[in-house]
């Protein structure tokens, strides 16, 4: 059998951040963890672009602009949504997801998930750098090893 898989090497790599400011506590740390571990598998500072959003709602329309300008080799979508007594948690986290898998699906360049959707701000907090680690690192681990992904 053969297999193929991308490794981490970030060297020479472009890559958009495209983060909702609403939640923006927890965005910070998403940001943070996921600008550190590009860093540290050498992608440069320079070669990382922040776009800020309004919300979540906003991330699929911003990281599509990423995709077609053609600048990146891969768009990070974070975002934190959080669960309130509506039914709007349901609602806005479905519509993200679908609008980011789809995004994903008709990209040619890796597009990541970066939402954490939480029931709680204390589980938000649990996976933005304390004891569930940190999405926004996992996030760029993804796309460092989809950016490399070639010879299928
Ligand atoms: N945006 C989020 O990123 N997280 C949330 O938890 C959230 N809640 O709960 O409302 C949220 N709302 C804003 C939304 O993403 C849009 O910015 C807004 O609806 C304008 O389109």
């Amino acid at each position: 059998m053969n297999t193929v898989e991308g490794n981490l090497e970030g060297k020479g790599k472009k890559v958009a951040l495209v983060a909702g400011r609403f939640n923006d506590f927890i965005n910070e740390k998403l940001i943070g963890g996921a600008r550190d571990c590009l860093i540290r598998h050498g992608v440069a500072d320079k070669n990382i672009l922040l776009v800020r959003v309004p919300g979540s709602f906003e991330i699929t329309y911003a990281a599509g602009k990423a995709v077609d300008s053609g600048k990146f080799d891969s768009v990070i979508c974070i975002g934190t949504i959080i669960r309130g007594g509506t039914g709007h948690y349901e609602l806005l986290s479905a519509e993200v997801t679908k609008g980011i898998a789809s995004l994903a699906a008709r990209a040619d360049i890796p597009v990541v998930y970066g939402i954490v959707t939480a029931d709680t701000i204390e589980q938000a907090i649990e996976r933005a750098g304390s004891k569930m680690g940190n999405r926004g690192w996992d996030a760029a681990m993804t796309a460092l090893e989809m950016m490399n992904l070639t010879g299928i």
